[in-house]
């Protein structure tokens, strides 16, 4: 229930804000970044401004998302970094005290050109060439067939890729891989790129995917037992938030082909 006209002052609970790499993007179109996050528990917020900032928390500008919890943030410039972070109203236009933390990232990496491909059967380092590639960035396959063995991020659109492709299919191209940047990622991230669920690479998400993230529960980036293939929400700590997904998808075998099937029909949602 809502309550309006009284002295209450808004009380925030805002929840993770999750940054996701668009579902689709084209080489043609301008960077953009998803932005969603999770409902304010209290009775007051009808609505959301989604601030966009300066390096040092200066407001730049103020997207009303309305009472919606996720927004597009469209035609933004490659290899920019964006910072943002999501405040909640109320009825009478007031603002709440408390925002969430602020978040920071590239638009959604995007891969244009995958020079250098292996011969079938063969390794080889293969050149990516895109934009908005995080420097500490991976790069996974949506293919079984194609294995990524090594990546390195020599700038914002230029990856040195180690592949072997066991000659199975077409030849490796761009749409077979991912870059996946370091930002806390949700729901529509994960539908739309299952392939981060599948942490050993084996082509299919499976017990052995759950048993691994399990393995390094409770471990946070900088211990031993952390792996960022691991932490696939990319929070910082393999955790629930890693495993809950990983539930949601099990069983989904060629990724690349089966994911976009199974966003059409609108199933596996959770
Ligand atoms: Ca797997
Ligand atoms: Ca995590």
């Amino acid at each position: 229930m809502m309550t309006t006209g009284t002295h209450r002052r808004l009380s925030i609970t805002l929840l993770a804000v999750a940054v996701l790499a668009a579902a689709v993007t084209s080489p043609a179109m301008a960077g953009e970044i998803v932005l969603a996050w999770a409902a304010s528990s209290d009775e007051v917020t009808v609505g959301y401004d989604v601030e966009v900032l300066d390096p040092f928390d200066q407001v730049l500008d103020v997207i009303d998302a309305g009472a919606a919890t996720s927004v597009t943030v469209r035609d933004l410039v490659d290899d920019t970094r964006y910072r943002f972070r999501i405040r909640p109203y109320d009825a009478t236009g007031r603002r709440a005290r408390e925002a969430s933390r602020p978040i920071e990232t590239f638009p959604a990496p995007r891969i244009d050109a995958l020079d250098g491909a292996p011969a079938p059967g063969a390794t080889a380092v293969a050149t990516l060439r895109g934009a908005n590639f995080d420097p500490e960035a991976r790069v996974v396959s949506r293919r079984s067939a194609v294995r990524v063995v090594d990546a390195v991020v020599e700038n914002t659109g230029l990856a040195r890729v180690t592949l072997t492709w066991d000659g199975t299919g077409a030849s490796p191209s761009p749409a077979d891989l991912t870059v996946v940047n370091p930002v806390r990622k949700a729901e529509p991230y994960f539908r739309a790129h299952p392939e981060v669920l599948d942490v050993d690479g084996s082509g299919t998400i499976d017990e052995d995917d759950l048993r691994q993230v399990r393995a390094a529960f409770g471990a946070g980036r900088g211990e031993p037992q952390y792996e960022a293939r691991l932490d696939v929400n990319g929070d910082g700590v393999i955790g629930g938030e890693d495993v809950a997904p990983i539930r949601a998808w099990l069983g989904l075998t060629r990724i690349g082909e089966d994911a976009t099937r199974r966003l059409l029909e609108g199933v596996d949602r959770f």
